[in-house]
């Protein structure tokens, strides 16, 4: 086995693991990464060379490569992600569950050899700034160079990261995308991965282990991201007195130059990023990003809750994606950008559904075959250009509404907490929590309307993701919620806990057309909860909650698109509606059974009873 560089650390237990994982591999050769500028350089150009990538125009999109995936391998496969803790109960109701003994067996058969005629990349990484209190080290081993960088976009990555390691611990992290090549073998520009049935995204919580096996996109493969910084960093935190979260994280400021921190949690396809990036219609006001996906929280000794993103990039969504949805996003992914699956102009540039403008003559879609604007399928429907899960990958520093503190090691002070879903009907505009406990109730309760693009279950229904940490809480879920009442009772006396409130962008009138304007209208929104979070703003206690009344939202510049008589009915607390959702919460609760806390039981209670 070639070693390609020297070993740059002294760190005994990492020198040994990574040694122990080089024979159960057998790459040809193992690299250390530096997350240098130059060898991010280096193995972008070796991936063009080999056809794996194409290198976009540089007059269009500088410094921008495009991989086009398998298939079969384009978004986190929840089917194939174990939560593998000692006993089942400790994974809870909503994870899959596998034995951890079983599992590393079956694992290690697959392992065994997998990395031959590759190299076995060594990624020391830190999520959150190097050094960073709240920041934790892992360090990564893989044999796809696509995953190295796209980890140096998404994480930071090198020398500087063992420094501060030291001697000390670190998540280890195995990846890899289980194709060994046979002598003489190349994988000619097609993208390796394993079949579905190989394909494992495995957490360890006991001993904060992460071995992924069969799949080299994304989330199943940026082991930081949503295994470590979520699944492992969630039992970390239950453990340690602090959260992590499935949490955008932005700076308000108002017209007075005061300013503060929200996050917010909203399941997939709600806009978390648009929101993270929003441009405010309100004048005088401006939102700036701090994270668009998570956010690691710990007390500070005022008993405030800061808030570091993790990560040092954006895994966003392509599609759907355009100056009009989302201005920083497109600024974001300008140049210096990794994109995966979106589709390829004739000169050089990218294209995407939902970009804003019209698709050209010609494409290569995300397949790479020819694509025309009347391109249909064998059933006539038309073909996309771009997977829907398309993907690029920026670097934070590449976006225009970047806060200066995004980086600030002691993180930032978190003001307010929102929760979120598409809800077409019943959740109002706005409404802020009774109190923290009632808010981890909300937060418990927090669900989407399922679109036509999940088969599973009947349109129209309502898909619930407590807190939007379903598929991301590394145990079980009833635990995390009483965890969450935890952090409410020891940062209470303090008095700085963050307020926390309901927000809903999807509320549609009797017709089926959108209701509120939502994107930089939004900030309207976040104008109520900033001078709610200074015991401003006009509010009227409800059944539900705290509400804004009708004139506390700033509708200047908005007349003819949203009348007062609009902004009275999603104001409004439709009893009749309410007292069906609480039979769907009694419904969704019946899951956590026997590890639901007696206290959301009671906010439940508490709720009937105030709408009766
Ligand atoms: O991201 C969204 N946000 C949050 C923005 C900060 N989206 C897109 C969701 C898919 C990712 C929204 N879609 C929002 C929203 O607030 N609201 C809606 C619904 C909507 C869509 C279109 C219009 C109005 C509302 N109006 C016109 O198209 C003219
Ligand atoms: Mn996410």
């Amino acid at each position: 086995m070639k070693q390609l560089n020297a070993v740059p650390t002294t760190n005994q237990k990492l020198v040994a693991w990574v040694n122990e994982w080089a024979a159960i591999c057998k790459p040809d050769a193992i690299y250390w990464c530096d997350g240098s500028k130059e060898e991010y350089d280096r193995l972008c150009n070796e991936m063009v060379e080999s056809g794996l990538a194409v290198r976009l125009n540089p007059e269009k999109r500088p410094n921008s490569l495009l991989f086009r995936s398998d298939p079969s391998d384009v978004a986190r496969v929840e089917a194939r992600t174990f939560i593998a803790s000692e006993t089942k109960e400790a994974a809870g109701p909503t994870n899959n569950w596998i034995d951890p003994k079983e599992l590393k067996k079956t694992m290690l058969g697959l392992y065994d050899g997998c990395m031959k005629g590759r190299t076995m990349y060594v990624i020391p990484f830190s999520m959150g700034p190097v050094g960073s209190p709240i920041a934790k080290i892992g360090v990564e081993i893989t044999d796809s160079a696509y995953v190295v960088i796209n980890m140096e976009v998404m994480t930071r990555v090198g020398t500087k990261v063992l420094e501060v390691l030291g001697d000390g611990e670190f998540v280890p992290c195995v990846h890899s995308v289980g194709k060994p090549l046979a002598e003489g073998e190349s994988d000619n520009g097609v993208w390796p991965c394993a079949p579905i049935e190989k394909k494992y995204i495995a957490q360890f919580p006991e001993t904060r282990e992460i071995w992924s096996f069969g799949s080299g996109y994304g989330g199943n493969a940026l082991l930081g991201k949503k295994c470590l910084a979520l699944r492992i960093a969630t039992v970390q935190a239950r453990d340690e007195g602090w959260l992590a979260e499935h949490m955008l994280i932005l700076k308000l400021t108002n017209p007075q130059g005061e300013g503060k921190y929200v996050t917010g949690a909203f399941p997939s396809a709600c806009g978390k990023t648009n929101l993270a990036m929003l441009i405010p219609t309100l004048p005088g006001w401006k939102v700036e990003t701090v994270g668009d996906d998570i956010s690691w929280m710990k007390f500070d000794d005022e008993g405030h809750l800061r808030a570091i993103n993790p990560e040092a990039g954006f895994f966003g969504v392509a599609p759907g994606t355009s100056m009009k949805s989302n201005k920083n996003a497109m600024l974001s992914c300008a140049k210096d950008t990794i994109f995966t699956n979106v589709a390829l102009t004739d000169d050089g540039d990218v294209w995407w559904e939902g970009i804003g403008y019209d698709a050209p003559a010609h494409l290569i879609d995300w397949k790479g075959n020819d694509w025309t604007p009347d391109t249909v399928d064998a059933d006539g429907k038309p073909v996309k250009a771009a997977h829907p899960n398309a993907r690029f990958t920026a670097k934070a520093n590449n976006c225009p509404a970047i806060a200066a503190e995004w980086e600030d090691p002691a993180g930032v002070p978190i003001a307010a907490f929102l929760f979120g879903g598409r809800r077409p009907s019943t959740l109002p505009l706005v409404y802020q929590s009774k109190n923290w406990e009632h808010g981890v109730f909300i937060g418990s309760t927090v669900g989407s309307e399922v679109t036509a693009a999940a088969l599973d279950v009947k349109a129209g229904t309502v898909r619930r993701d407590p807190f939007a940490m379903l598929p991301f809480c590394g145990y079980n879920m009833g635990d995390y919620f009483k965890h969450w009442l935890e952090i409410g009772k020891a940062g209470e006396a303090k008095g700085n806990l963050p307020k926390i409130f309901c927000v809903n962008w999807f509320r549609k009138s009797p017709e089926g057309k959108f209701m509120w304007p939502g994107f930089g209208d939004n900030s309207r929104v976040l104008a109520w909860v900033f001078d709610r979070c200074n015991n401003a703003g006009e509010y009227q206690e409800t059944a539900i909650g705290t509400l804004p009344t009708v004139d506390a939202i700033n509708l200047e510049g908005l007349e003819g698109e949203v009348s007062k008589e609009d902004l009275a009915e999603l104001l409004k607390v439709d009893k009749e509606g309410w007292k069906n959702e609480l039979e769907m919460i009694k419904e969704h609760y019946k899951k956590f059974e026997g590890h639901l806390p007696a206290e959301l039981e009671a906010q439940l209670k508490e709720l009937e009873a105030r709408l009766a």
